[in-house]
């Protein structure tokens, strides 16, 4: 039995107070102990953002790299040493943004690796510039006339790029989340997990996430069905009551 407590460390970590990231990192705990893989077991690779900085909190293996730049560290990783439990971290800016091009061709490579991003739909670090997940609009420092670009969707890139595990969380849900990231870890092949995080400094609240939010599970979806994901992964663009899916859009092994 390893315990959550192995993997804490003493520093406490600087992100703000009511940040997503607390709660994803200790989903990430919770789902490296209860699959019972010890810390020198685990690698936690990350890039550049306030997600990057998980793996300074976590008593595991860690490598922060450059700016979207997770996964190639995390397949070298892997590739090198297959006994070891690999987990990625990428940021909405620095997954979708800076290393867009790397998440395309991971999600073809296959490489047996789990994907999170932190989608926090801001540039969190950089004081909260547009990301490629803001809204078309949406006013920030680096778009004072509102966002002109329509949103990158995650999920049905992914799936589109030939992902076999595709998934979305929500930080405000840890039990769900922990599940998630459980069924990642154990999914034999590169597993993505698009989460939903709340910034209250720069981005949306922890309250209009709760209440947009809803499960898949609570709604009889057959994620082995590779369209009714991708019509699933397009709700988002099209449904009038912004209501946001969380669970296994697709699964296929
Ligand atoms: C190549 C490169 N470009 C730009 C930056 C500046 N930069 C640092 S953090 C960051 C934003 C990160 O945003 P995101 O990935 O969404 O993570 P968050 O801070 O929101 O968790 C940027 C643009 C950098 N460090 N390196
Ligand atoms: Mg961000």
């Amino acid at each position: 039995m390893v315990e959550l407590q192995s993997f804490n460390k003493n520093e406490k970590p600087s992100w703000c107070p009511g940040c997503g990231n607390f709660a994803i990192s200790l989903a990430t705990k919770k789902s490296i102990s209860e699959l019972n893989i010890k810390p020198k077991d685990s690698v936690l690779v990350s890039g550049v953002g306030c997600f990057a900085k998980l793996p300074y909190w976590i008593k595991s293996y860690g490598f922060v790299g450059l700016h979207g730049r997770s996964l190639p560290v995390a397949q070298g990783t892997k590739l090198a040493n297959k006994k070891l439990t690999v987990i990625a971290y990428g940021g909405d800016g620095d997954g979708y943004g800076e290393g867009g091009n790397h998440f395309i061709h991971a999600c073809r490579r296959n490489v047996n690796i789990t994907y999170l991003v932190h989608n926090n739909s801001v540039f969190g670090l950089t004081t909260g510039q547009y990301s490629p997940t803001s809204k078309q609009g949406k006013v920030s420092k680096s778009s004072p006339l509102g966002a002109k670009e329509s949103p990158l969707n995650p999920i049905a890139l992914a799936i589109s790029s030939g992902a076999k595990f595709v998934a979305r969380g929500y930080a405000g849900d840890i039990n769900h989340l922990t599940g998630l990231i459980k069924k990642a870890i154990q999914f034999e092949g590169f597993a993505f997990i698009d989460i939903l995080q709340y910034c209250p400094s720069f981005g949306h609240d922890i309250k209009y996430y709760n209440e947009r939010v809803y499960r898949l599970e609570d709604n009889f979806h057959d994620s082995s069905n590779k369209i009714l994901a991708l019509q699933k992964a397009f709700e988002i663009e099209e449904n009038k009551n912004d209501r946001l899916a969380i669970g296994v859009f697709y699964k296929s092994q």
